[in-house]
């Protein structure tokens, strides 16, 4: 059967499926989280998921995404619901890769595989669709799954769940997994995974992947969104301790970079919608992270930055050019950018030379960030 004509049968097989999709033997029967219906009109762009899929539903996701050749999966729109009395809350505008940063140590090779090439997605498989998933095209998969158990007291407890969106970019002998899951507590997690055959005639030496990524976030709309910095600071006698909470980079464009003692976060914080007790929403990102990479680019030298959202700014690379006008980032519309990072020390269980021929491939190492809802519900999330 051609790739096509399969990809046919799966999509047909699992459009007005709800529980089980392709499971096979071994699946994880009753780990599908059940699919919420498109509504009749939706964007053919647009899924929509409530969480739980059927009776009354607590927390909604109305997400669009798109694709193309060189840039990979991307998000143009999520919006979240934390009733169902209320109306969609606009989240993001639009969430991507803005590149993908491949050095090796040697100092060359330094690939950029989405800017650099025009790299395509990988037609969906079966293997990616798995027991619970659908195809959205060709080239997307749409999963809902269970992500573990989200909180507990004593007996008591809740399985969360999430709504996943992710493609597979061809970056010649590379893969990488793009993939963005929208929980029910209104967390995002963006993950970039990178797999498949390491560089022919440099299998062994040592390497970094980095998500370059672009987040426009639009809390409750695109304006009145300002940029703050978090931080865990010690007290000189180092018993007490306490969070600094300061204007991003004095409140105008710039970088701040991540310190593992401060556990450095930023948050995107709305200046006038508030939640139910009269905070103001907020969402907080906060990096997944194994080290700090720091390259000759500049734009490698921090680990985040804050622009004024331009519609013409759009390259990671450009960013200390972004940022020389020093817009202001507080009660405006902002971009956010954040590098997640995984150093790749090949080993022999990414392969070995065969003969004249390399057999095996990297097994997948992820890198990315959450970015999770603060003061945004007035009470715990997905608790009865
Ligand atoms: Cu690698």
């Amino acid at each position: 059967m051609s790739t096509t004509s399969w990809i046919h049968s799966l999509c047909l097989a699992c459009v007005t499926t709800t529980l089980i999709c392709v499971g096979g033997a071994g699946s994880a029967l009753g780990q599908c989280v059940p699919q919420t219906p498109q509504p009749p009109g939706a964007p053919s762009n647009e899924v929509v998921q409530t969480f739980p899929a059927t009776g009354r539903s607590q927390t909604a996701w109305r997400v669009q995404w798109g694709h193309a050749v060189g840039e990979g999966l991307y998000i143009t729109g999520a919006w979240f619901k934390r009733t169902p009395a209320e109306p969609w809350v606009k989240i993001l505008a639009d969430a991507r890769l803005a590149d993908i940063f491949a050095p090796y140590n040697s100092g060359y090779p330094r690939y950029y595989d989405l800017t650099g090439f025009n790299f395509r997605l990988v037609p969906v498989t079966p293997t990616d669709l798995g027991p619970c998933g659908t195809a959205l095209d060709p080239v997307v998969v749409k999963e809902v799954l269970d992500r573990g158990v989200l909180w507990k007291d004593d007996t008591e407890g809740y399985r969360g769940k999430e709504l996943v969106l992710w493609s597979t970019l061809d970056a010649s002998n590379y893969n990488y997994m793009i993939r963005y899951a929208f929980q029910d507590d209104g967390t995002i997690a963006f993950r970039v995974g990178a797999t498949a055959r390491n560089l022919p005639g440099s299998e062994h030496e040592s390497h970094m992947h980095e998500g370059l990524w672009r987040v426009d976030v639009d809390l409750a709309g695109s304006t009145h969104d300002s940029a703050i910095v978090m931080r865990h600071q010690q007290s000189q006698d180092r018993y007490s301790a306490y969070t600094v909470e300061e204007p991003f980079n004095g409140g105008v464009e710039g970088y701040v970079d991540w310190v593992d003692t401060e556990f450095t976060e930023l948050r995107i914080q709305d200046e006038v919608a508030t939640n139910a007790t009269g905070k103001n929403i907020s969402y907080d990102l906060k990096p997944m992270r194994s080290g700090t990479v720091r390259h000759p680019e500049e734009f490698s030298q921090h680990d985040f930055w804050v622009t004024r959202a331009r519609e013409n700014e759009l390259f990671y690379t450009e960013l200390p050019t972004y940022i020389s006008n020093r817009e202001p980032v507080t009660n405006t519309d902002l971009v956010a950018w954040y590098l997640s990072s995984v150093y790749h020390r090949p080993r022999d269980e990414d392969g070995q030379e065969v003969g004249p021929f390399w057999k095996g491939v990297a097994l997948t190492m992820w890198s990315g960030f959450d970015l999770k809802p603060r003061n945004f519900f007035n009470i715990t999330p997905q608790y009865p």
